[in-house]
């Protein structure tokens, strides 16, 4: 069926709110990212965007960028406006008190909170609502909101650098840099997008990482975590030398107990069975501390693991054109699969080419039920 005169409007503005909305990716978690305009026919008369969680929210911006103006105005926005009242007022009072007559949303807010109870409200006070445009467009702009509010669970990505071999490393051990700038910038986004950023000792032992986003943008930091099974962790560590709060997870005491961490540093004990940290244990806490996004970046055991307990949504794998041979170190421990039976299936999702790299994101191969 053709789209009527109304829906292209109502699909070419969404796809700006869908844009400014992305202000909002390194800032507005926990919270999703929101955006929202205000329009006159085919005129925009004002935009807003959700920057920061504990601020205003993106109709709320919008709204007050239009002042009078919004009176008889559509708004036109990425997400189902909010009934409740959470850090800040509901948006749907704001839309109905500035004299907004029609709303345009996207999708349904999967807060259980809200949920389909904004667009009620709206449609009480007598606006025309619409669901739905540019709906999947919208669901991609907050995959690990969405998870988190509909199972608990943040979504969680695993990611690696390697030769295109799969080594991560040569076979003395070096492996700084395997990818190129492009590459390691990409990276510093992927941490700047994520509530948490969690890496193994091995890794910190190995390469010493600050583990923070190092980009010209404002940036609200992830929180840092560190699988420290064994309760190794050193507080001189030049994770520490870094703004942005650490949580450290053990099986166990810690062994030097005199080395004091800093205030802005937690412990948490989640022991398994056999010793080690409860990985699933793990990631339903960063689901009930509000994050979003985990990024995991580890060596081979923690990667190896995090696989084989079926905990990794995405894996982005960043692939350099070279050659380190079969001497170096491999890029996940899967002790489990002796046999091709056993292998992970994982389906590609999509492939980019940065500088002279490729990264090749995979997601776990979908089950027919
Ligand atoms: C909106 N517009 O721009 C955003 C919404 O703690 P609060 O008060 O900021 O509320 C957070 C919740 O509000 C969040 O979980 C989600 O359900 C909704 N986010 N809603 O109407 C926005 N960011
Ligand atoms: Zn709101």
């Amino acid at each position: 069926m053709a789209m009527t005169n109304n829906a292209l409007m109502d699909s070419a503005h969404m796809a700006r709110a869908l844009e400014i909305a992305e202000r909002g990716r390194f800032t507005a978690k926990p919270n999703p990212v929101v955006g929202c305009l205000i329009v006159k026919g085919s005129t925009v008369i004002a935009e807003g965007w959700h920057e920061r969680a504990g601020c205003a929210h993106a109709e709320v911006n919008a709204l007050q960028a239009a002042g009078e103006a919004a009176h008889d105005a559509q708004a036109v926005v990425t997400l189902e406006p909010c009934s409740h009242t959470g850090r800040t007022g509901p948006c749907v009072e704001a839309l109905i008190s500035a004299g907004i007559v029609r709303v345009a949303a996207a999708m349904l807010d999967p807060n259980p909170a809200v949920a389909g109870k904004g667009f009620q409200r709206l449609r009480e006070a007598g606006m025309e609502v619409i669901v739905g445009v540019e709906g999947k467009r919208a669901a991609a702009l907050n995959p690990g909101f969405i998870q988190r509010m509909q199972t608990g669970r943040p979504r969680v990505r695993v990611k690696l650098a390697a030769s295109m071999d799969g080594r991560t490393a040569a076979s003395d051990g070096s492996s700084q840099w395997i990818s190129c700038e492009a590459s390691r910038e990409d990276v510093h986004r992927l941490r700047a997008g994520s509530c948490a950023v969690v890496t193994g000792m091995g890794t910190v032992n190995a390469d010493n990482p600050r583990l923070n986003a190092r980009l010209t943008e404002s940036i609200v930091q992830p929180l840092r975590v560190i699988i420290d099974s064994k309760g190794q962790l050193g507080s001189k560590a030049a994770l520490f030398d870094v703004d942005g709060s650490v949580l450290v997870a053990s099986a166990g005491p810690r062994r030097d107990k005199s080395d004091a961490f800093d205030s802005r540093t937690e412990s948490i004990t989640l022991p398994d069975r056999s010793g080690r940290v409860d990985l699933v244990a793990l990631i339903d806490e960063l689901g009930r501390r509000r994050c979003n996004e985990v990024l995991i970046e580890a060596g081979a055991g923690l990667a190896g693991a995090f696989a084989a307990a079926g905990l990794i949504d995405e894996l982005l794998i960043y692939l350099a054109p070279d050659l380190l041979g079969s001497g170096g170190r491999g890029m996940f421990a899967l002790p489990e699969v002796v046999s091709l039976e056993h292998r992970l299936r994982f389906e590609i999702n999509q492939v980019k080419q940065l500088g002279r790299d490729l990264r090749v994101s995979l997601r776990a191969e979908r089950r027919e039920a």
